[in-house]
């Protein structure tokens, strides 16, 4: 009997750029992430329809057990002294956990628990984020190039942006980086 042969679809490592099956596209723009930057008055003197991040996802089943794969291209910027990051969420489903592929770019994932506890952890090409259940998550771009990161995740999940919609506990600005490298000097 002839073995059956089903050609995947593909991702390019370099670009992130999805191929091969039907895709969904979400874009969010500067306009749609109202309260997210600490600065008010710069993100207001800021161009709404400016893009900000876009999630391309293959278009597969939804269900328990079933899973997501998504990219997420967080474009370099700033609203204020704060880089441009991802809205971030809880799961609805809070003991879902995600893993998240650094693919280009360098960015930061800001992580923070159920207590409010934070962490920061490096995204750069071929670094591997495993995001626990009960952990809130955002991508944050500290490079000026496109920032790209590949996820994993249970489609049962679902995202809660309104837990957090007063704002994680640590906001990124070049201040906090001046400050990280300062922490790595001194060990
Ligand atoms: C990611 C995120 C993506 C966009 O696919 O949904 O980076 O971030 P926001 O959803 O916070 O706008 C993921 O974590 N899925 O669960
Ligand atoms: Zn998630």
């Amino acid at each position: 009997m002839n073995p059956s042969i089903t050609m995947p679809p593909q991702v390019a490592w370099a670009s992130g750029a999805l191929s091969g099956a039907p895709l969904i596209q979400k874009t969010t723009h500067l306009g749609d992430l109202n309260n997210v930057f600490a600065d008010d008055d710069a993100w207001r003197c800021c161009d709404p329809t400016l893009a900000v991040y876009r999630v391309d996802m293959f278009d597969t089943p939804s269900g328990e057990g079933e899973l997501y794969t998504g990219v997420t291209h967080l474009n370099p910027g700033r609203v204020g002294n704060e880089f441009f990051m991802t809205r971030g969420h809880f799961h609805a489903r809070r003991e879902q956990g995600e893993i998240y592929f650094g693919l280009r770019g360098e960015g930061l994932l800001l992580l923070q628990d159920a207590q409010g506890q934070t962490r920061l952890e490096p995204v750069r090409p071929g670094s591997v984020h495993h995001i626990a259940g009960f952990t809130a998550h955002r991508l944050i771009n500290i490079g000026s190039d496109m920032l790209s990161a590949l996820a994993v995740w249970p489609s049962v999940a679902g995202h809660d942006y309104t837990a957090l919609s007063g704002g994680f506990a640590l906001r990124v600005t070049a201040d906090t980086l001046k400050l990280m490298a300062k922490e790595v000097q001194n060990g």
